[in-house]
């Protein structure tokens, strides 16, 4: 058996990338059987049946590190969120949101990407700088004008990649300039597995090199946590850990008791902005119980 990636699947045909070569594989029953369904970003132990038709099985998948549901993606290892500095406007809410998202799926490294950057002005660049570069690292990019690709390039490689974030704020055109070749790439992949009509909603990994890939994904207006507990919030805000176990109450939520260890921290490590959000979304969330 040889190991190899999952990087498309369609109608219960796999595409599983093994080094440089591609295969074209169905799932043994057994599978099935274990209700165990391939899914894009697997690692996968494969028997090859052809090799010159480049023909095989899938005999087994690999414990999953994570699977996120839309798109539905297994092993992301690296989220790209990204927004534009302008045209639409960013709207925090919406890229906290983002952050929380990836960190409930344990998404290890996390990206916030500006793009747009010729539109970007010095007070949104300041704001941004300000709340988010203590905890993440930043992309500044635009991806007409060619800005910051090689730069975010170095810090997705060696990763399965998500890139998330509102429609029009230029993923597919940032991912387009991140893999040049995509077009030639993915025409390759498509002729090889002769597949039936193509839908939006596939999902595929786009491959940079051999280790390197990237998921795009639909563009997201709102985002709804509601499978969030508000008193499991406070563990996806990124700054309020060294502060969680310091309140006079053991199971304070951080929100209105007195003797707060994590509040007496807000508008210093931890920024006004974020902590109101913080507790606007912990009463949203509160609300729908
Ligand atoms: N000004 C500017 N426009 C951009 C940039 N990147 C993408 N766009 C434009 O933004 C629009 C949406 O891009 P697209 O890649 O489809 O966004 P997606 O919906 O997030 O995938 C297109 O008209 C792009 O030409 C950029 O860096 N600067
Ligand atoms: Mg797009
Ligand atoms: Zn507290």
């Amino acid at each position: 058996m040889i190991k190899g990636r999952i990087i498309k699947g369609v109608g219960g045909l796999y595409t599983v990338a093994v080094g440089t070569e591609l295969y074209e594989c169905s799932a043994r029953g057994k599978l099935r059987r274990m209700k165990l369904t391939p899914t894009v970003g697997d690692y996968v132990e494969i028997i090859v049946s052809d090799e010159s038709l480049k023909k095989g099985s899938i005999e087994n998948i690999c414990d999953r590190k994570n699977i996120l549901l839309r798109p539905r993606v297994a092993n992301v290892d690296c989220a790209v969120i990204q927004f534009a500095a302008s045209n639409p406007e960013i709207n925090f809410d919406l890229l906290d949101r983002f952050l929380i998202l990836a960190h409930t799926q344990a998404v290890e490294k996390i990206i916030i990407c500006i793009n747009k950057c010729d539109l970007l002005s010095d007070s949104v660049k300041e704001y941004i700088n300000r709340i988010y570069s203590p905890m993440y690292e930043l992309a500044y990019t635009s991806a007409t004008g060619g800005l910051g690709i090689e730069e975010l390039r170095e810090k997705i490689l060696g990763h399965i990649t998500v890139f998330a974030g509102p429609s029009g704020v230029g993923k597919s055109s940032v991912i387009n300039s991140l893999i040049p070749n995509m077009e030639r790439k993915t025409g390759e992949i498509s002729r090889k597995i002769k597949r039936g009509k193509h839908t939006t909603r596939e999902v595929e990994l786009l491959e940079y090199n051999e280790n390197t890939f990237i998921v795009d994904s639909p563009g997201f207006t709102s985002l709804n946590l509601d499978f969030l507990k508000h008193e499991d919030l406070k563990k996806y805000f990124k700054e309020f850990a060294p502060y969680l176990d310091n309140c006079y109450f053991n199971d304070c939520s951080h929100i209105s008791e007195p003797d707060c260890g994590l509040k007496a921290h807000v508008g210093k490590e931890i920024s006004i902005e974020r902590y109101d959000r913080f507790v606007q979304m912990y009463n949203e969330l509160k609300q729908r119980r």
